[in-house]
C-alpha cells in the first residue's frame, strides 16, 4: 500500500487578468473621440501580457486624455497640470516591482509639461508614456496646443495659429528617449504592436498617437486613415536602422501624415539601475546601512 499522502491543498492558482477586470468606470469622452480606442487597445495589452494588476500603476496630468486613471481598476493618480512625469518618476525610482504607465494629451506632454519631458526622458527613467496627440487643448474647449498647425483657428488664434508647432519625433529625439513611436488611433493593430514593445522596452518607452477630437478637431487626422481616404505608411524595419538618430530625424521630417512606427530604438543604462548601483555602492561601503541611515549622514555632512 503506498503511504504517499497527497497534499492537503493545491497552491492557489494565480487568476487570469482580464479586460473586465481593468475597467473601473464609463469612460466619459465625446461620442467617436480617438481616446476610446487608445484605452480599449491598452486594457487589451495588459490582458495580452498578464502583468499582474496589482503591478500596474497608471499616472496622468490634466486633459481629456489625462482622464485615463478614472477608467483604469489598477494603482491610478491623477496629478497636476503637466506634472504626471516627475510623480511617475518618483513612483518608478521607489517602486523597482510595478510598471509605470503615463497617459496625456499634447498639451499636458509638450506645453506645460514639456519640460519635465525633456529631463524624464534624457535619465532614461523606466517607464511607458503615451500621448495623445489631437493637435487642440481639448477639455478646456479648443485653444491652440504646441501641436497645432500654422493657420488653424482656435478661441486663442481667432485668425489662426501663426507659432511654429513642435514636431514631436524631433523633440523626444533630441531630449534623449530611448523608444520613440509613432501611432494612429483608428489603426488598432498598430497600437496594440506598439504598446507592446513600448513596454517590453527597458527605458524611457514614448509613443505618440494621433488621436481625434471630434469636437473640437475633427478630421485632423484623416490623411493618416485609409478609411478616409489618407494613407497610414509603416516604418519598414527591413529599411531604417531603429539604432540610427539621424535617419529618425529625417523620417520625422516627412510632411503629413508622415511615417508610423518605431522611428528610434536604443539601450542606455536606466536611471533607475544606475541609482540602484549607487545606493548599493553606498551601503557596502557603509557596512550595509540602511537607505535611510545613508540618507541622514548625507544630509549631516550638508550642515
Ligand atoms: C496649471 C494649469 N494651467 C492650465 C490649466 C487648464 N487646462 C486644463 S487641461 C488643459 C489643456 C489640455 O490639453 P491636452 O493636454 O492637449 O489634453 P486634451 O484635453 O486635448 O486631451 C489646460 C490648459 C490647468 N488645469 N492647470
Ligand atoms: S473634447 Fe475632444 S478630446 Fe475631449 S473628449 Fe471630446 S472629442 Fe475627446
Ligand atoms: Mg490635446
Amino acid at each position: 500500500m503506498s503511504t504517499a499522502v497527497a497534499p492537503a491543498t493545491a497552491a492557489p492558482v494565480a487568476d487570469k487578468l482580464t479586460k473586465k477586470q481593468l475597467i473601473a468606470d464609463h469612460p466619459t469622452w465625446c461620442p467617436g473621440c480617438g481616446d476610446f480606442a487608445v484605452l480599449a487597445v491598452f486594457y487589451k495589452v495588459l490582458e495580452k501580457l498578464q502583468i499582474p494588476q496589482e503591478k500596474i500603476v497608471v499616472v496622468a496630468g490634466i486633459g481629456c486624455s489625462s482622464r485615463f486613471p478614472y477608467f483604469m481598476n489598477t494603482h491610478s493618480l491623477h496629478f497636476i497640470h503637466g506634472r504626471a512625469l516627475p510623480l511617475a518618476t518618483g513612483v518608478s525610482l521607489s517602486r523597482p516591482d510595478v510598471h509605470v504607465f503615463v497617459f496625456g494629451g499634447d498639451g499636458d506632454g509638450f506645453s506645460i509639461g514639456g519640460n519635465h519631458l525633456n529631463h524624464a526622458a534624457r535619465k532614461n527613467i523606466k517607464l511607458t508614456y503615451v500621448i495623445m496627440d489631437n493637435f487642440v487643448y481639448g477639455l478646456t474647449k479648443n485653444q491652440t496646443s504646441p501641436t497645432t498647425p500654422i493657420g488653424r483657428k482656435s478661441k486663442t488664434d481667432p485668425i489662426g495659429a501663426i507659432d511654429r508647432p513642435i514636431n514631436p519625433m524631433k523633440q523626444l529625439l533630441a531630449s534623449g528617449a530611448t523608444f520613440i513611436g509613432r501611432t494612429h488611433a483608428t489603426q488598432v493593430k498598430h497600437m496594440d504592436e506598439l504598446f507592446t514593445r513600448a513596454i517590453e522596452h527597458d527605458g524611457f518607452s514614448v509613443i505618440e498617437c494621433l488621436s481625434e477630437c471630434t469636437m473640437f478637431y475633427p478630421g485632423a487626422f484623416d490623411d493618416g486613415n485609409p478609411r478616409k481616404g489618407g494613407a497610414f505608411d509603416v516604418i519598414d524595419e527591413k529599411q531604417h536602422d531603429v539604432k540610427d538618430d539621424v535617419a529618425a530625424f529625417k523620417l520625422a521630417d516627412l510632411p503629413s501624415p508622415g511615417k508610423f512606427g518605431v522611428f528610434y530604438q536604443v539601450n542606455r543604462p536606466t536611471k533607475n539601475e544606475l541609482e540602484q548601483r549607487w545606493i548599493d555602492d553606498s551601503q557596502a561601503k557603509l557596512g550595509g546601512a540602511s537607505q535611510k541611515d545613508i540618507l541622514k549622514k548625507r544630509f549631516e555632512a550638508m550642515r
